[in-house]
């Protein structure tokens, strides 16, 4: 992905997942939102955006962030939101036996006290393969790679659910299911 390219990712996650009120933009309860209102809202707020540039983001996107509507009008974030206009109705799943978080070293001792929290984030992230959950670690500094028991946690009734990019999601992880 080019530079320019890859900042206008970071405007549309920023924008799709967290902030759609800084440009004056509505998100539904499912995330979505027109893809002309989000032009004429970008535009206005002194970003360049038009059909070819959304729709070039999205299909270059490795880990398929956006979601485009079967009718081609709407867009969406396909996880990772901190909007409170969004709560987006995923579909329970029974996950693999494990799932991996990828962190930083330097949280390790807050998650050995208090397992892993959403944060900002409605949900924890975790991915079915280690090496994303590394590259996703090392956004934060050095990473370190957590197993979770996550058919053990469904087991004994926690909640997974999967984006339609196959991120995992879970509310919370408490320590116990957690190796290090
Ligand atoms: C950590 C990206 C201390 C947690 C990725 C993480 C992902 C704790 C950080 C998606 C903690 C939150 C999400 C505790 C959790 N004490 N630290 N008790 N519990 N943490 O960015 O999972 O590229 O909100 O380990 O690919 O890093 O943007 O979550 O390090 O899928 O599309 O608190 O974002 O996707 O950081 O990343 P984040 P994340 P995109």
């Amino acid at each position: 992905m080019s530079e320019k390219s890859a900042d206008i990712s970071k405007f549309l996650s920023y924008i799709l997942r967290h902030q759609p009120e800084a440009i004056g933009l509505s998100l539904d309860k499912e995330g979505w939102t027109p893809i002309s209102e989000l032009i004429i809202c970008a535009v206005k707020s002194g970003h360049i955006l038009d059909n070819n540039i959304i729709y070039n983001i999205v299909n270059e996107s490795v880990k398929k962030r956006f979601n485009i509507s079967d009718d081609g009008l709407r867009i969406r974030a396909a996880q990772g939101h901190s909007s409170q206009q969004v709560d987006i109705n995923y579909k329970e799943k029974k996950p693999p036996e494990f799932l991996y978080h990828g962190t930083a070293i330097r949280f390790i001792e807050s998650i050995r006290n208090q397992g892993l929290n959403k944060k900002d984030r409605q949900y924890v992230h975790l991915s079915a393969d280690r090496e994303t959950a590394i590259q996703v670690g090392s956004r934060h500094g050095k990473p370190i790679l957590l197993k979770i028991k996550a058919l053990e946690m469904y087991g004994q009734g926690f909640k997974f659910y999967q984006a339609d990019n196959g991120v995992w999601l879970s509310s919370s992880i408490p320590y116990q299911f957690i190796n290090e």
